[in-house]
């Protein structure tokens, strides 16, 4: 996982900074609201933090706490259709507990290699 000068740390297999909204909490609608998060596949959680300019505070260090955290266990995957967003290379990730979250990224290979990271980790952890 490739550091950067602001985000030191990647403690993960997989982080990098990608554009989150959530589109239903705990199978609620919610409004769609875009945001560049600072985001780390550890384990079966995918953890954002919210902001890419915050500093050094970041929830690797000891100071700062994730934004949110989704188990990746018993969730599903897949591209988003057109209908959920007008945006190009968009994942849509639906969690067991009823969220749904759009991931997305302007580079292909980045989302490609975080929608493989996702499949990989869903279907390794399927059974559980
Ligand atoms: O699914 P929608 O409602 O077309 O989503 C768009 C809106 O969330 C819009 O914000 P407001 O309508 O709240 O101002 C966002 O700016 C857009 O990015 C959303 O659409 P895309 O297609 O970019 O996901």
């Amino acid at each position: 996982c490739p550091s950067s000068p602001k985000h030191p740390i990647c403690p993960s297999e997989k982080c990098g900074v990608l554009n989150v909204t959530k589109i239903t909490d705990n199978g609620k609608k919610v409004r769609k609201s875009w945001t560049s998060s600072w985001t780390v596949l550890q384990g079966t959680s995918l953890l954002f933090a919210k902001g890419q300019g915050g500093g050094t505070s970041w929830f690797g260090g000891n100071q700062s706490k994730p934004e949110f955290t989704v188990d990746l266990r018993g969730g599903s995957v897949e591209w988003a259709s057109r209908d959920k967003s007008s945006k190009k290379h968009v994942i849509e990730l639906k969690t067991r507990q009823g969220t749904e979250l759009l991931i997305q990224s302007e580079i292909d290979s980045v989302i490609n290699d975080w929608y493989k990271a996702l499949v990989e980790t869903i279907s390794a952890h399927a059974w559980e």
